[in-house]
This record gives C-alpha cells, structure tokens and sequence, in this order.
C-alpha cells in the first residue's frame, strides 16, 4: 500500500523534512486501543507505542497521538515499533471531555470533512446539528449533513424536516440517505474524493458503521440493532478506526457522541451563527451579550422574525459553555502553573541544603 493512498501529500513531505525525519519510516494512525496504535506505513501494518520521552513531555491530551495523525516511527520488527514524533496536524476535531475540568477530548486529527449525521427517526435535532458544525467550524474542518434512515419517514415529512433545517442552516450541503435501499448514496458517493479524510460523527445507532460497512463493500465493522425499549443506540463502535475505500475516499469511524460539548476558542460560533454575528454589528453597545440590552439588533432581529427563535436561545447556550470551557482551561493552567512553581521552590531549597 502506498502512503498517498492514505492521503500523503506533498504538505506532509514537506513537514517530514522541516523536521529531519528522513531517517523515520512514516505512518498514519489508523486506531487506538489504550495507548497502542495501529499504524499503516508501506512496509505493512505495526502496532505502535510511544517513546518514553513523548510520554514524559507531554503535557496535555494533545499532545499524545490520535488517529489520524501522522507519525515517524523506529521499526525494529514486527513486536516492537516505537511511534518517535507525530507530525503537527493540519487539523484537529475535539470535543470538551465529558465529566474532566477544562479537558478536551480529540476525535480524529487530519480531517478534511466531517458528516454529521442524524438519524430522521428519533434522532433529529436541530440544536444538536449546530453544536456539531460549531466544532467542525473551531477546527476549520468543512462539514456536511447526513441524515439517514430515510426509509422509516414518509417523503412528505422528509421534506418537511429538510425544509425546518434548511431554514436555520442554509449554508451547509445536505444529503438525505438510507443504508438499507440505498437512496441517496450516488449523491453521498460522489461527495467523497480520493486521499481526502472523512470524519463520520453523530450518536450511537445512526448507522456509521452501517454507512461504512456498505461503502467499504465489506463487514468491518460490527453494527447492532437500536434498543426497541428506549430506541437508543448501544454504543456498539468502541474505539475509532480510519478505513480506506476502494474509491480512494479514507473514512473515520467513530464510537456514537452522548454529549457534543463546545471548545470553541476561534471563531466556530461565529461561523455557524452567522446571522446573529452580521446583526450584533449593529448593536447599541459593543459588549452586548444579546440578552437583556436596550438597543441590541440581534433581540429585535429575533422579534421580527430575522432571526430564528430556537437558533437563537442554542446560540446563548452555547455561548455561555463556551465561556465556562474558556474559564475553566484559563484556572487549569493556572493551577499547573502555580504547581510548576512550588515544584521550582522545593527543588532549589533541596539544592541549597544540600551546602
Ligand atoms: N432502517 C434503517 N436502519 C438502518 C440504517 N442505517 C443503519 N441502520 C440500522 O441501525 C442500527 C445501528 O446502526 P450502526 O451502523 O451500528 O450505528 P452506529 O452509528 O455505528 O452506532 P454506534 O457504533 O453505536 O455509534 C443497525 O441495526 C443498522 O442495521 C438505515 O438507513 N435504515
Ligand atoms: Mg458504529
Ligand atoms: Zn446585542
């Protein structure tokens, strides 16, 4: 297999070089399992860990691999391969971790799009499809919207709920599929291009694995009926896995998403909120927060219908995660920082009792 077909291209060569990796034999991540990779390189596939030093430099979450990633590697044989560096990353989608202080959570690296999808069942929502295109947005990763199970509606009501979403996201492609008559999928297939990566998100039992499995002609990965009693998804992908089709196109499946929590810190809401963005231009004063101001355009907007009402009350939502992530993220480092500190101090009284 060559690197190319994985999607190597001339931008990571180049970074090869700029960081004197010529030595390495290079790979792509292709999945994780508690800190050993998978890596596909043109010699084969290695099961990979990290060098001790990666492990005792890194600082956060990011800076271990993922998949995705691009790594340079030492092959002794085929029981032993040490993942040396990984290469920076062209792009990174994350969520905030659920649970974890001012963590975030990487789901793939290396990402040109994301399909975001939606089950039309039981599935959808609006509000959920805006936080997914807000991390797509903060990681400057172009989505599109898959909505699936197709076959369980009737066309009247598939066109209605085209039509609701098109009205609050208008800018963002959609494509309307079903795994089991297959409808859609010419449009879906001509959508994915060879050496690009695709990254598939969206809660358990959407049918990923499904979409993959058919796309792939192959039973790779395993799929399982949603639960007939509370019609939820049974979390069957537990780890992710980057696969490639024959058409070229390199697809990532992922576990189902329980909470799609926001990191952003560049601009995604700006993006996916755009409206409301173009508007608070406009506001009386500079430090609106849109809620309560006498003289803000994006209240009025909303009064007179300009803006969507739901789209809206998700936007300050969401807003306000983001600025408790911002807040937390800012305290961690302190806190890291102050810890840095104290270690700094003991270390130089232990030095000087030393005389
Ligand atoms: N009717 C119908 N069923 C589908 C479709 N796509 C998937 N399914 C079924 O939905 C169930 C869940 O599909 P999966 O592909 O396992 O879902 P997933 O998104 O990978 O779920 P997780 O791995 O848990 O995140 C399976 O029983 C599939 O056969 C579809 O388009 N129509
Ligand atoms: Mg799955
Ligand atoms: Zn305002």
């Amino acid at each position: 297999m060559k690197l190319e077909d994985f999607g190597y291209n001339d931008k990571i060569e180049k970074l090869k070089i700029e960081h004197h990796l010529e030595g390495f034999e290079i790979g792509r991540i292709i999945s994780e399992h508690k800190e050993r990779y998978v890596v596909t390189t043109e010699k084969g596939e290695f099961d990979a860990e990290i060098t001790g030093n990666l492990r005792y430099t890194a600082n956060t979450r990011e800076d271990f691999p993922a998949v995705g990633d691009w790594v340079a590697l030492i092959i002794y044989d085929s029981y032993n391969t040490i993942i040396h560096k990984v290469l920076p990353r062209n792009s990174i989608i994350s969520r905030k971790a659920v649970g974890r202080f001012g963590d975030l959570q990487i789901i793939a690296t290396n990402i040109d799009y994301a399909f975001i999808m939606q089950a039309v069942d039981r599935d959808f929502s609006i509000n959920r499809i805006e936080r997914y295109l807000t991390i797509c947005h903060t990681s400057n990763i172009q989505p599109f919207i898959i909505l699936t199970k197709i076959d369980l509606i009737s066309e009247v009501l598939l066109n209605e709920l085209i039509a609701t979403l098109k009205k609050r996201i208008n800018k963002v492609p959609v494509i309307a599929i079903s795994n089991t008559s297959k409808q859609g999928y010419k449009e879906l297939k001509e959508g994915i291009v060879k050496g690009k990566t695709y990254c598939l998100l969206g809660s358990s039992g959407v049918g990923k694995s499904t979409l993959v499995n058919t796309l792939a002609n192959k039973e790779l990965m395993d799929t399982k009926n949603v639960s007939s009693f509370s019609k939820r998804g049974k979390h069957t992908t537990t780890h992710r896995e980057l696969i490639l089709l024959d058409n070229g196109g390199i697809l990532i499946d992922n576990p189902g998403i329980r909470e799609v929590g926001i990191t952003d810190t560049s601009h995604g809401l700006e993006k996916t909120f755009e409206t409301i963005f173009e508007h608070s231009k406009h506001c009386k004063f500079k430090d609106c927060t849109h809620t309560i101001e006498i003289g803000c355009s994006v209240i009025e907007a909303v009064e007179i219908g300009k803006i969507d009402e739901s789209s809206y009350n998700n936007y300050l939502k969401m807003k306000k995660e983001e600025e408790h992530f911002e807040a937390s993220i800012a305290e961690k480092r302190k806190k890291e920082k102050d810890f840095g500190k104290m270690v700094k101090h003991f270390k130089k009284i232990k030095k000087s009792s030393k005389y």
